[in-house]
C-alpha cells in the first residue's frame, strides 16, 4: 500500500473514522448535530473515544436524498471544520462540492472526502491535486436521487474494482498524486445488501488497488435488513454492534479505516481484534 502524506496518523492498525453529519436528515444521525456547537464537542468525544479523524458532512447521501445548495451547506460545514480543526482534530470533509472542499481546507480539514471520487463536481479534481491533500475516490455512479437504479452489474466485485480504477485515472490525470489517494466501495451507493456483502467479502481485491481503504458499513441499511425483526428493519440508531462486528472483519481483510458513526464501540471492537491477533495458536494452552 501507498503511504499517505498525512503525518500523525498511526500506522499499522485500522483506524477510526467518526461521522460528523451536519444535516436535518441523514439516515443515521440527521438532525443531532445542526448546531456547530453541537457538533464540534461531538466530533472531539468521538477523538476521546478513539477516532483518529473526524468526517463532516453537510449533504446527505441517503438513497433517495435530494441535493442541497452549495452555499447551505457551506454554512452547515465551515464552522464545524474550523472548531474541530482549531481544537487539534485531523478533520476530512465529505463533500461533492469543489467550492466546499476549497473553503474547508482553508477552515483546516485535512482530508477531502467526496463520495463521487471526483465524478459529480469538474472542478473537483483539480482542485484536489493543487491542494495536495489526502482524497478520497469512493466508487460511484449517481446521484442520491437515483442511485439505487444503478444496481446492474455483471460481476459487481470485478465492475465495482474497474470503475474505480477509471476513477483513480481520471484522478491521476488531473493532477492528483497517487500518494493523495484513498479508496473506497461505496457500500450503499448503488449497490443492493447483497451486493455489499459480496464487496466486503472481496475487501483485498480492493486493498490489491494500492491505496489505503477506507470502508463505510456504519449503520447502512443492509445491516438494518440483517437484523430485521420480520418485515421491520432494525432502526439505524440499533446497528451499532452489527457495525463494530463490521469493522473487525473489515479490518482483517485490510481496511486501513473504517468510518462509522459510534466510535467507542467499534475502536473497542478493534482492540480486542488487534489482541486477539497477538497470540498465536501455538502459544495456547489446552484447556
Ligand atoms: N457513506 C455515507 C456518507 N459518506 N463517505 C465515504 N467515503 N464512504 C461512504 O460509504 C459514505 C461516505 C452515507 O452514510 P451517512 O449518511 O451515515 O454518513
Amino acid at each position: 500500500m501507498r503511504p499517505l502524506h498525512l503525518p500523525g496518523l498511526a500506522t499499522g492498525r485500522c483506524l477510526v473514522m467518526g461521522v460528523v453529519n451536519v444535516t436535518p436528515d441523514s439516515f443515521s444521525d440527521g438532525g443531532q448535530w445542526l448546531s456547530p456547537d453541537r457538533a464540534i464537542a461531538h466530533g472531539l468525544d468521538m477523538i476521546a473515544q478513539g477516532a483518529s479523524i473526524v468526517d463532516v458532512g453537510g449533504e446527505s447521501t441517503r438513497p433517495g436524498a435530494a441535493r442541497i445548495d452549495r452555499d447551505e451547506e457551506l454554512r452547515r460545514v465551515i464552522p464545524v471544520v474550523e472548531g474541530l480543526a482549531a481544537a487539534g482534530a485531523l478533520v476530512s470533509v465529505d463533500t461533492m462540492w469543489a467550492e466546499t472542499a476549497r473553503a474547508a481546507l482553508g477552515a483546516g480539514a485535512a482530508i477531502i472526502n467526496d463520495v463521487s471520487g471526483g465524478r459529480a463536481d469538474p472542478h473537483m479534481l483539480p482542485l484536489a491535486g493543487e491542494a495536495g491533500k489526502p482524497f478520497v475516490i469512493m466508487h460511484w455512479r449517481a446521484h442520491s436521487a437515483t442511485m439505487q437504479n444503478h444496481t446492474d452489474y455483471t460481476d459487481v466485485v470485478a465492475d465495482v474494482v474497474a470503475e474505480l480504477e477509471q476513477q483513480i485515472a481520471q484522478a491521476l490525470a488531473a493532477g492528483v498524486a497517487e500518494h493523495q489517494i484513498i479508496v473506497d466501495p461505496g457500500l450503499g451507493f448503488s449497490k443492493t445488501g447483497e451486493q455489499n456483502w459480496e464487496l466486503l467479502a472481496a475487501l483485498p481485491r480492493f486493498e490489491d488497488l494500492g491505496f489505503p481503504l477506507l470502508v463505510a458499513a456504519s449503520r447502512k441499511a443492509f445491516l438494518g435488513a440483517l437484523l430485521a425483526d420480520g418485515e421491520t428493519p432494525r432502526p439505524p440508531e440499533l446497528r451499532d454492534a452489527a457495525t463494530a462486528a463490521i469493522s473487525v472483519l473489515a479490518a482483517d481483510r485490510g481496511a486501513w479505516c473504517v468510518r462509522v458513526h459510534d466510535v467507542a464501540s467499534t475502536a473497542d471492537a478493534l482492540a480486542v481484534s488487534r489482541r486477539f491477533h497477538q497470540v498465536q495458536p501455538s502459544e495456547q494452552e489446552p484447556s
